[in-house]
């Protein structure tokens, strides 16, 4: 095996380690895993991102603000650029929701590029699983919503990736929503 490949099997194993007692808000109660993996998969299959460091970047996108993982854990174990991105796409749990989705949408456009991309990927994944059902206990006007806060977000991340933004911009526009 090369090293790229023993380099993204650590780091999906660290990321499953993690959120190994966590399970989507579908009906289903998917692993939650399914998720950064999808996600770096919409990278490397859909957008053809081939830079390491923003795939594992995407694998671990969620463990500093759904897990007890840390930045500095993440900088030991996978280095400063890794560490770095996931810091660019980790919320503020500190702050209140509404706070938080709302510094999303003002910090996208300053993001590095690498976490651009993460970030459009993730948007991706949520969305199409939003379409596929709705999470238990959401009503149809917070799926809206949610959409409408999306396009906000991706927005301030144009120029990042064609591909990706071409089928984020066609979903936005099935629920007639403007970007
Ligand atoms: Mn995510």
């Amino acid at each position: 095996m090369n090293s790229d490949s023993v380099i993204l099997l650590e780091t999906v194993n660290f990321a499953a380690e993690k959120h190994r007692n966590q399970r989507r808000k579908d009906p289903d109660g998917t692993p939650y895993i399914n998720h950064p993996i999808g996600v770096a998969r919409i990278l490397s299959h859909e957008g053809g991102v081939t830079d390491i460091e923003v795939l594992q970047a995407a694998l671990l996108h969620d463990t500093v603000e759904d897990t007890d993982t840390s930045i500095p854990e993440l900088e030991a174990a996978f280095g400063q650029t890794v560490a770095r991105i996931v810091q660019e796409v980790t919320d503020d749990k500190a702050l209140p929701k509404q706070e938080r989705k709302r510094l999303q949408v003002e910090h996208a456009p300053h993001c590095s590029h690498q976490a651009k991309l993460v970030k459009l990927a993730d948007k991706l994944y949520n969305l199409r699983d939003l379409n596929r059902c709705t999470p238990t206990g959401w009503t149809e006007e917070r799926v809206q919503e949610y959409f409408v806060w999306a396009a906000q977000v991706v927005k301030g991340l144009r120029g990042t990736n064609p591909t990706l933004e071409d089928k984020l911009q066609q979903l936005f526009k099935q629920r007639g929503v403007e970007m």
